[in-house]
């Protein structure tokens, strides 16, 4: 295809909201990772769990299905140690409370987080067969999932959890209407209330989430884990041209709070990670972010609002 037209269509693409892939092609993350749970968490994952959102415009109604890239831990995209004897596990949820209940909206697999209706499961160790290949979950209806009025959407929660090993496991999801293709769904969206992710090994590439802020969110405490002193983490928001928080280095949690600005309700903000100038190899880093009551922000891979854009004047630095 000609670049242009490609240009122009990826473009089109974006602005329909139509990506799918989680990681979004604006976070630039080439992984989501989990780690087994015999790993140690100077490795970067803190708790061996991730668990990731879904959710399906009501207006759609036709057959859905989750799809995993690499599900398995093996072969060249994933983190060895020793030799690879990593399991993980994919649940899918459904119906009622998956999303809800209060555990479902944590940072940690600590209580009833694994709420509503198991609707599939699948185990995976090393296995060729899925090694760089995709693996599809479904097909489901979208009322399979939990309404929720205030989203207008259709909600399924995935998680996945490294139940035995010490090797780290990298995948992508991708929400499809196809079981053997990847193909998006208008206004769909997924969001995470921890996002546990893999860097890329250049340092040119900068990675990025994407926090909303919610009405009566009056401050925000970001924390970020084993982020091993790999650069900068900058919070770049409609009122704010680039601001650092302070950053972690092995295996322990960085903490850092900022008082959000009016201009930034119902907006998201780039947290955008930049590498430092020699490289730090296979870097794995967990992020999340709560408001003044506690309450665990979500990161949406299709940024709410958009991508945000700095609106202030451009700070002039004199020079001497
Ligand atoms: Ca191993
Ligand atoms: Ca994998
Ligand atoms: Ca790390």
């Amino acid at each position: 295809m000609n670049k242009l037209i490609y240009t122009f269509t990826l473009l089109i693409i974006c602005v329909l909201g139509y990506s799918q892939p989680v990681p979004n092609v604006e976070e630039n993350i080439p992984y989501l990772m989990t780690f087994g749970n015999e790993s140690a968490t100077d490795w970067g994952d803190d708790d061996f769990s991730q668990a990731f959102f879904f959710q399906l415009p009501e207006e759609y109604d036709q057959p859905f299905f989750i799809r995993v890239f690499d599900p398995d831990t093996g072969g060249e995209i994933d983190e060895i140690r020793g030799e690879f004897n990593t399991r993980c596990v994919f649940e899918v949820f459904g119906g009622a409370g998956n999303w809800s209940d209060p555990a479902a909206k944590e940072t940690s697999p600590v209580g009833n987080y694994k709420s509503g209706t198991l609707l599939a499961t699948r185990a995976f160790a090393e296995n060729p067969r899925y090694d760089n290949q995709w693996f599809t979950f479904g097909p489901y209806n979208p009322a399979q999932g939990e309404y929720s009025e205030e989203f207008g959407s259709y909600i399924f929660k995935v998680i996945c959890e490294g139940v035995s090993g010490d090797d780290g496991n990298m995948y992508r999801y991708y929400l499809s209407t196809s079981a053997t293709e990847n193909r998006p769904i208008e206004d769909a969206n997924a969001f995470a209330y921890e996002y546990s992710f893999r860097m890329h090994n250049d340092v040119e590439e900068v990675a990025h989430i994407y926090p909303y802020l919610e009405e009566g969110t009056v401050s925000v405490r970001i924390r970020n884990f084993d982020w091993d002193w790999d650069g900068n983490i900058v919070v770049i928001s409609v009122a704010r041209q680039g601001q650092e928080i302070k950053i972690s280095g092995e295996d322990f949690w960085a903490d850092d709070e900022l008082t959000v600005q009016d201009e930034e309700i119902k907006t998201s903000m780039d947290f955008r990670f930049v590498k430092a100038s020699s490289l730090v190899r296979n870097n794995n880093v967990v992020v999340n972010v709560r408001n003044q009551f506690g309450d665990a922000l979500r990161f949406y891979s299709i940024p709410l609002g958009g991508v945000p854009k700095y609106k202030g004047e451009v700070e002039f630095i004199p020079i001497g």
